[in-house]
C-alpha cells in the first residue's frame, strides 16, 4: 500500500511524448494488498495494467512497518482478501492476530497465486503524472525516466504510508541511531542491553514498547498524548475456530459486511445505551468484552462512539483498568487519556500497561516535562538529560493524503493535487477528485476505509473502479469525472456524520491534526454498510454525480 515516501514534491513532470510512453488501461501506483488486488481483478477484467512500487519488494504497509511486535489488530482470519476461495481455504494463519512476517509471506502468496509478478515493476519509483487532455490519457513518469499513457491512474498507495517525522529541532546533534517505526531496517535491530528512547505512545508505540522492553537495558517512552490499549489475548489460532469459519467463509464475510466497520460480526454491538443499565449491569458488560478483547470494546454499548456521557463510561472503565495493571500510581495517572476513546484510534496490546512495571521501563510525561533540546547522547525533557542509545520515532504518518499530496498529480488544466487539496482533500465517494479524470483512489479519505477493515475496503473500492471501467467500455466511452456539485456535497456529508460522533473532539491523524499546518477536515467517512450502499446506487443511476464522456 505504500508508494514511497523519499518522494518530495518536485517540479511539474513534463508529460512523456506519446511515442515513448508504452500504453497501458491502468497504471496502479504502490504493490501493497490494495495494488495487488486492483492488478489481479484488472487482468482478469481483461484489462493491460501495470504496478509501480517504490519499494523493493510487495505488501505495501507490511513490507515497511517491521518494527518489534508489528501485527494486525483486525483478527486474523477477517484480514484476508475474500475474492477467492480457494485462496481463503488454503491460507493458515498461524495466530489470532498476525504478525508482520506472516502478513508480509501472505502479500507475497497471493503476488505468486495470482501470478501478478509480471505487471509488477519494484524499485520504481512515480516522480509525476499528468492527465494529458488531448489523448485522454494519464502521462506518467518515473524516477529512472520510463513513461506510460495510461487511461486510469489507479492510487493504491496506501492511507497510512507516509512516515511523520517531525521536525525536531537540534535532532541532528544526537549520534545515536534513529529509527522510525513506518521505516524499520530489513536486519534484525538489536536492542540487547541498550538504553532505548521511545517518542510517541500510538498503535505503532504499543506494540513495540513491550517487546523492546524485554530485551533493552532501559526503556524511556516520551509520551505527548495518552493512549487507550485494550488487550489482543493474542495466542495461537485455534483449530476449530478456524475450522468453523472455513465451513462457511462466505457466509462469515457476508456478515461482516453488515458491521459498521465491516469487521466483528463475531461480536456484534449490543444494542443498549451505556446510560440505560445499572453500574453494575455496566461494569460486568464492559469486563465480558475486555475479557474477550480487541475493537469489540466499543460496540459493549451502541452509543459509546455517538453519546459523550456513554463515552467517558467506557473511558473511564479502561482507566480503572490502568490504574488497577500499572503499579506506580503516579505513572498509571499519566498514562490514563483524557480524551473520548475511540477518537483517535483504539490500540490493540499484548503487556501495554504492564511493561511500565518493568524496572527498566519509565515514562516521561510531554505535557508537564517537554521536550527542550536533543544532545549527543540523548535529550533533555523538563530538565533531566536522559541518555539513549538509540532513539525510536513511533510518531506515526502524515495520513490519509500525505503520500499524494508528495507525488505531483496534475488534472485539468494542469491543476496540481496541491491546489486542490489546499483546504483538505475534496473528493466524491472517496474514489474519485474533480477535476482529475480516470484517476481513482483507494483506501483514501472521503471512504470508510480508515474506519473498515482495510482488506474489506480494498476489495470494494477495488469492485467498484472494475465495475466503472467495465461501464465506460461498454458504453464506448473514454472518461469518468465526478462533477464538483457532489463533491463539494460529499465533503459536507463526510463531516455530518462525523459531527455525530466523537470523532471531532480530539486531535488525531482522521482530522490531520497531528500534521503542523496540515488543513484540519475530518478525512475518514463513518459507516461502512451505508457507504456501500452509496456507492452501489451512485453505479446504478447511471453514475449520478459524475460526468461521463
Ligand atoms: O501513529 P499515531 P502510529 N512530539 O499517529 C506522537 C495504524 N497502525 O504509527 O497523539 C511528541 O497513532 C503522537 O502524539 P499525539 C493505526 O491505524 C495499526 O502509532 O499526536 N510526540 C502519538 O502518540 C494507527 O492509528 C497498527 O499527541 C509526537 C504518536 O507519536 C495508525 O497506523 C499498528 C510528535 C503517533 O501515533 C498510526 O499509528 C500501528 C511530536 N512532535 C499502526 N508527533 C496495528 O495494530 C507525533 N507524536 C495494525
Amino acid at each position: 500500500m505504500a508508494a514511497s515516501l523519499s518522494a518530495t514534491p518536485a517540479a511539474t513532470p513534463a508529460a512523456p511524448s506519446t511515442g515513448h510512453a508504452l500504453p497501458l488501461d491502468l497504471l496502479i501506483v504502490g504493490a501493497g494488498l490494495a495494488g495487488l488486488c486492483m492488478l489481479h481483478k484488472a487482468r482478469r477484467q481483461g484489462l493491460n495494467a501495470l504496478v509501480i512500487e517504490a519499494a523493493g519488494g510487495v505488501g505495501g504497509t507490511w513490507y515497511f512497518n517491521r518494527y518489534p511486535g508489528a501485527r494486525v489488530d483486525i483478527q486474523s482470519m477477517e484480514y484476508s482478501f475474500g475474492f477467492d476461495e480457494a485462496l481463503q481455504q488454503h491460507w493458515h494463519w498461524t495466530e489470532r492476530y498476525a504478525a508482520q512476517p506472516e502478513l508480509l509471506r501472505y502479500a507475497n502468496h497471493v503476488a505468486d497465486r495470482f501470478a501478478l509478478r509480471d505487471a509488477i515493476l519494484l524499485n520504481t519509483q512515480l516522480a509525476g503524472a499528468a492527465f494529458d487532455e488531448a489523448s485522454q490519457r494519464w502521462r506518467a513518469v518515473a524516477e529512472g525516466g520510463q513513461a506510460w499513457a495510461a487511461r486510469f491512474l489507479v492510487m493504491a498507495s496506501g492511507p497510512l504510508s507516509s512516515p511523520n517525522q517531525p521536525d525536531f529541532p537540534g535532532l541532528a546533534r544526537y549520534t545515536g541511531r534513529v529509527l522510525h517505526t513506518a521505516r524499520w531496517p530489513h536486519e534484525a535491530v538489536d536492542f540487547t542491553g541498550l538504553r532505548v528512547g521511545v517518542i510517541g505512545t500510538g498503535s505503532s508505540a504499543v506494540q513495540a514498547i513491550p517487546v523492546i522492553a524485554e530485551v533493552a537495558a532501559q526503556v524511556t517512552v516520551f509520551q505527548r498524548t495518552a493512549s487507550y490499549a485494550v488487550p489482543a489475548h493474542n495466542g495461537p489460532l485455534d483449530a476449530d475456530f478456524e475450522a468453523g469459519i472455513k465451513a462457511d467463509y462466505a457466509g462469515f464475510r457476508a456478515r461482516n459486511q453488515r458491521m459498521m466497520g465491516g469487521f466483528g460480526s463475531l461480536q456484534p454491538p449490543n444494542l443498549v445505551s451505556a446510560l440505560a443499565v445499572s453500574p453494575e449491569q455496566r461494569q460486568a458488560m464492559f469486563e465480558e468484552r475486555w475479557r474477550i478483547g480487541g475493537f469489540g470494546l466499543l460496540g459493549t454499548f451502541h452509543d459509546l462512539i455517538v453519546n459523550p456521557a456513554a463515552n467517558e463510561l467506557a473511558a473511564e472503565f479502561v482507566r480503572g483498568k490502568i490504574r488497577e495493571t500499572v503499579h506506580n500510581p503516579a505513572t498509571a495517572e499519566a498514562l490514563c487519556p483524557r480524551h473520548p476513546i475511540g477518537c483517535k484510534r483504539l490500540c490493540v496490546d499484548t503487556n501495554y500497561y504492564a511493561t511500565y512495571n518493568r524496572p527498566n521501563v519509565a515514562l516521561v510525561n510531554l505535557q508537564t516535562s517537554p521536550i527542550e533540546q536533543f544532545t549527543p547522547s540523548g535529550l533533555v525533557a523538563g530538565g533531566l538529560a536522559h541518555d539513549v542509545d538509540a532513539l525510536v520515532l513511533a510518531t506515526g504518518f502524515d495520513a490519509m493524503t500525505g503520500t499524494l499530496l508528495k507525488l505531483n498529480l496534475r488534472g485539468r488544466g494542469g491543476q496540481t493535487i496541491q491546489a486542490k487539496w489546499q483546504a483538505g482533500p475534496l473528493n466524491y465517494l472517496g474514489l474519485t477528485v474533480a477535476g482529475f479524470p480516470n484517476l481513482f483512489n483507494i483506501a483514501g479519505p472521503g471512504s470508510t476505509a480508515a474506519f473498515t477493515n482495510v482488506i474489506v475496503a480494498i476489495e470494494h473500492h477495488v469492485s467498484w473502479i472494475a465495475d466503472c471501467i467495465a461501464h465506460l467500455d461498454a458504453h464506448g466511452l473514454a472518461t469518468i469525472e465526478a462533477n464538483a456539485d457532489a463533491e463539494a456535497a460529499w465533503a459536507v456529508h463526510v463531516n455530518t456524520v462525523a459531527a455525530r460522533t466523537v470523532y471531532l473532539s480530539c486531535n488525531s491523524w482522521y482530522l490531520g491534526a497531528n500534521i503542523p499546518g496540515k488543513p484540519r477536515m475530518f478525512m475518514p467517512l463513518f459507516g461502512y454498510p451505508a457507504y456501500v450502499e452509496k456507492c452501489a446506487q451512485v453505479a446504478a443511476q447511471g453514475y449520478a454525480g459524475f460526468t461521463l464522456a
